[in-house]
């Protein structure tokens, strides 16, 4: 094996996340998913190609034009099949090396790893044996893109030509096996996060009024770079002043000024796994009395909903008590009255003019991982933790993020705790 940026998981992950899905489908199932699509930008530019995390999760093949054929037999045998763009000497020369096929096999655990020349004959016989196919189809709630994906694509192609083969999404399935993390990946994860945290607070003693958004975007990603993340897990936000409020802000394109607070919500990838931190900083390194108190009503919001994020209790009923207890800090901060709270006691919906996210999301192969509805907390889940106050007529917005795993004994460890979180260590890391 070659010397590579990331140590991978062994095939014995993969193997496993196959047999585990296999169990929960009935004999003679056909599972079919494809890599993304790299997709263009123009004349001839591409996108860096993102793969499917549910191929990724299956095999561990992190190329385009892949495809894994699972065929289903009784009592959860499975015969599994890898196709594989065909490598050769152009390609080589212009692109550099593709796996060949016992690299493949050897990454992924699956024997039988043929070029995807042999696709159309082989998906044809295999839908002569199978009974229901199985899709990948995704199902989160809050995608939305008019945008195909390849696997939709093939989704209608394979409807229109066999309209009598019944199909089912692999969405729920594989959403419930996802966000319970293995060893395996929570050691990914860890790393993930260890970088996001440490490539902060190695420019977070930098960060001086003038400096440019983009220049802390450029600081931090050679910091990520250099730990041997491939960069970003997402569009990194580092947001001054107003821009603090607005949840989405991706431009970093302002100058940072005196007085300022500068939001951070980045993560670094490790291996295919996503970090996600936010964090809240003044920019001349002291926070302003109001910036301070918004600060620590956050901060306490975080705390409780540490606390109360245990095995057994669902996630909306979760969100909907740190709401009620940020009610509490939102009175305490003068933004809402106490008669508005109490018109609504049990959900108060003046939160949101303030608060107007989820606390908490699955992390994973995906930053925005998948889950079932309403998931219930249990050890082996990784999820963030994200207060935040904003408000856009003050200039002031504050979130602080970490991500945590639900421990076999149902505390949670605080996976980056290497980024300071109380305002008197963010103070002190910033004196120079
Ligand atoms: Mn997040």
């Amino acid at each position: 094996m070659k010397t590579l940026r990331y140590t991978p998981i062994p095939a014995e992950f993969y193997r496993n996340t196959r047999d585990r899905l296999a169990a929960l489908l009935p004999k003679q199932s056909l599972v079919v998913i494809h890599s993304n699509d790299v997709f263009p930008t123009n004349a001839d530019g591409t996108m860096a190609h993102h793969q499917n995390a549910d191929l990724f999760y299956l095999t561990g093949i992190d190329q385009e034009e892949t495809v894994l054929l699972m065929q289903v037999g009784e009592n959860g045998e499975h015969k599994d099949t890898l196709l594989l763009r065909e490598t050769n000497e152009r390609i080589v020369v212009w692109e550099g090396a593709r796996l060949t096929q016992e690299e493949a096999a050897q990454i992924s655990g699956i024997e039988d790893v043929r070029w995807t020349a042999q696709y159309a004959p082989l998906l044809a016989e295999c839908m002569s044996h199978a009974r229901r196919v199985y899709l990948e189809l995704d199902e989160h709630p809050r995608r939305y893109t008019p945008v195909q994906t390849r696997n939709d694509r093939f989704a209608s192609a394979l409807r229109a030509s066999y309209p009598e083969m019944p199909t089912e999404s692999l969405f729920p399935l594989l959403a419930g096996l996802r966000l319970v993390k293995s060893a395996e990946e929570i050691a990914q994860v860890r790393e993930a996060c260890r970088t996001t945290g440490q490539g902060f607070a190695a420019i977070l003693p930098q960060i001086r009024p003038g400096m440019g958004e983009w220049e802390m975007e450029g600081m931090l990603s050679a910091e990520y770079i250099r730990r041997r993340s491939r960069g970003f897990s997402f569009l990194p936000i580092i947001a001054a002043g107003a821009d603090t409020c607005v949840l989405h802000y991706i431009s970093n394109h302002k100058t940072c000024r005196d007085g300022e607070l500068v939001l951070f919500d980045v993560g670094a990838e490790y291996g295919g796994y996503a970090g996600d931190m936010s964090r809240t900083v003044p920019v001349n390194g002291k926070y302003t009395p109001r910036q301070r108190a918004v600060y620590d009503a956050v901060l306490a919001v975080h705390r409780y909903a540490a606390q109360i994020m245990l095995p057994g209790v669902n996630k909306m009923d979760y969100e909907r008590r740190i709401r009620r207890f940020m009610a509490e800090k939102l009175v305490e901060l003068g933004l809402l009255s106490r008669a508005q709270v109490d018109a609504d006691p049990v959900d108060p919906a003046c939160v949101r003019q303030y608060y107007m996210h989820g606390t908490s999301h699955s992390l994973g192969i995906d930053v925005h991982d998948v889950t079932p509805a309403n998931p219930v907390f249990a050890p082996g889940q990784i999820w963030t933790i994200e207060p935040g106050i904003y408000i856009p007529e003050e200039g002031i917005g504050v979130r602080i993020e970490t991500d945590v795993l639900i421990r076999p004994d149902g505390g949670v460890d605080d996976l980056i705790p290497d980024a300071p979180l109380e305002a008197a260590e963010v103070e002190a890391m910033m004196q120079h």
